[in-house]
């Protein structure tokens, strides 16, 4: 039995490895905190708090008293590190909180995880996950070989910098004060829960209602999609099996470029309206409604500055050491993909209007540690 904190997991991927987490390690101690900024939604996690399967706690990585007290109060001997700003196009406009939450916070919660391991001598059997990203190599042309753990740090956005700090940090702390740490870069994730800022939800919720699909650029730029309970699970191997102070990346074998995957969710979007009758009426504004096809939406429009052509992922330490492998093909994924933004229609409007923003305040503002 483990006691385990998880940072930011009431984010897209943290939700996702809550539900994971709990429905295969149902012994272990669970411990979710987050700061609830815009991009968290704890919707889905209400049914773990009310009956008590996971305790949840607002509270920012960067306050390091409250750090410090939960890990007295919980003795964790398992951290998973989601917590972060997450969004390239936020880090351009407003760089200083990434700063803030994934330099400054990381570092805490890092200072806060040692100083307990190390006073209760629990260093030999703690594990700290830091989870990471493909952006702080940088980026790739089309004929360079996918990254591996050993590419050079070349990151490319203040986002991208900011991980990169992270890494840094979290490998300093293992080479100089023995900090059972390890950390994984994974690429882009997809699937339920994701904001929809980010490309692929972005696309589907402007296709249903009829808006432009905005592709930045020329659409050429290709990421290497992964199924987040594909990246779910690997994160729970990696956190026990693998071995402490190395990094694994985590791909999906899924490089498409934004072109394609826009596509893709155009032609899904319309297959299920051609299957159902009943979308027309619950969204008249897209296209596929009235038989068109939502390509009609696609617009190209001003690039990203600094947009990483091309990321790519050689999984290949993790499959050989670990034996983790993505079992979630693009075109499958993807269609489970659409249809869960199509089956949680509430979940996305209360998103996209404010509203459930204005609802967590209400209702978890008094949601302090326990
Ligand atoms: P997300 O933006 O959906 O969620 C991040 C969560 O962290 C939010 O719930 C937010 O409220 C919380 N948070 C932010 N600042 C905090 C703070 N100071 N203290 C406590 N909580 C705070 O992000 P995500 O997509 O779920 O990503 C999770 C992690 O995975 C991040 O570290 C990200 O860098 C990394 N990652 C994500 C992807 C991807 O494609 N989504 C790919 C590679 C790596
Ligand atoms: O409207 C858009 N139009 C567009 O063309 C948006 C939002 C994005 N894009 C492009 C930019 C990228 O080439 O789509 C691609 C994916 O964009 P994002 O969803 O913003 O993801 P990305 O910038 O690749 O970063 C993601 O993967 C790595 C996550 O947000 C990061 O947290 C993660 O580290």
């Amino acid at each position: 039995m483990q006691s385990v904190l998880i940072t930011g997991g009431a984010g897209f991927i943290g939700q996702n490895l809550v539900h994971a987490w709990r429905a295969a390690r149902p012994a272990d101690r669970l411990v979710v905190v987050d700061a609830m900024t815009y991009a968290a939604n704890v919707r889905s996690l209400e049914p773990l708090i009310a009956d008590r399967s996971i305790q949840f706690v607002k509270g920012d990585i960067g306050d390091a008293a409250l750090m410090h007290r939960l890990f007295d109060e919980h003795a964790f001997t398992r951290v998973a590190h989601l917590a972060a700003e997450s969004h390239v196009d936020r880090s351009i406009a407003d760089p200083e909180a990434f700063l803030q939450t994934n330099v400054l916070g990381t570092f805490t919660l890092l200072k806060a995880a040692l100083d307990f391991w190390q006073a209760k001598a629990m260093i030999e059997r703690a594990r700290f996950l830091h989870v990471s990203t493909d952006e702080v190599y940088g980026s790739l042309d089309f004929t360079d070989p996918a990254f591996t753990e050993a590419s050079p740090y070349r990151p490319n956005s203040p986002y991208a910098a900011s991980k990169a700090s992270s890494d840094h940090l979290v490998r300093a702390f293992v080479a100089t004060y023995g900090m059972p740490a390890l950390i994984t870069n994974c690429s882009n994730n997809y699937g339920a829960y994701q904001h929809p800022e980010k490309l692929i939800p972005l696309m589907i919720i402007h296709a249903l209602e009829g808006k432009p699909l905005p592709i930045y650029g020329d659409g050429s730029n290709i990421r290497d999609w992964l199924h987040v309970s594909d990246h779910c699970d690997a994160l729970m191997n990696v956190i026990e099996h693998g071995r402490s102070g190395e990094t694994y990346n985590v791909g999906g074998g899924n490089e498409r470029n934004n072109r394609e995957v826009v596509g893709l969710i155009c032609e899904t979007v319309d297959a299920a309206f051609a299957a159902d009758a009943n979308l027309a009426a619950r969204f008249p504004s897209c296209p596929a409604a009235s038989g068109g096809s939502c390509r009609a939406l696609i617009s190209f429009v001003t690039d990203r500055p600094g947009h990483d052509h091309r990321y790519a992922i050689n999984a290949s330490k993790l499959a050989t050491e670990l034996g983790s492998r993505c079992s979630v093909g693009f075109e499958d994924g993807l269609r489970r993909t659409v249809h869960w933004y199509l089956d949680h229609e509430t979940w996305w409007r209360d998103v996209t209007s404010g509203a459930y923003k204005a609802w967590i305040d209400k209702n978890y503002g008094f949601r302090i540690a326990v």
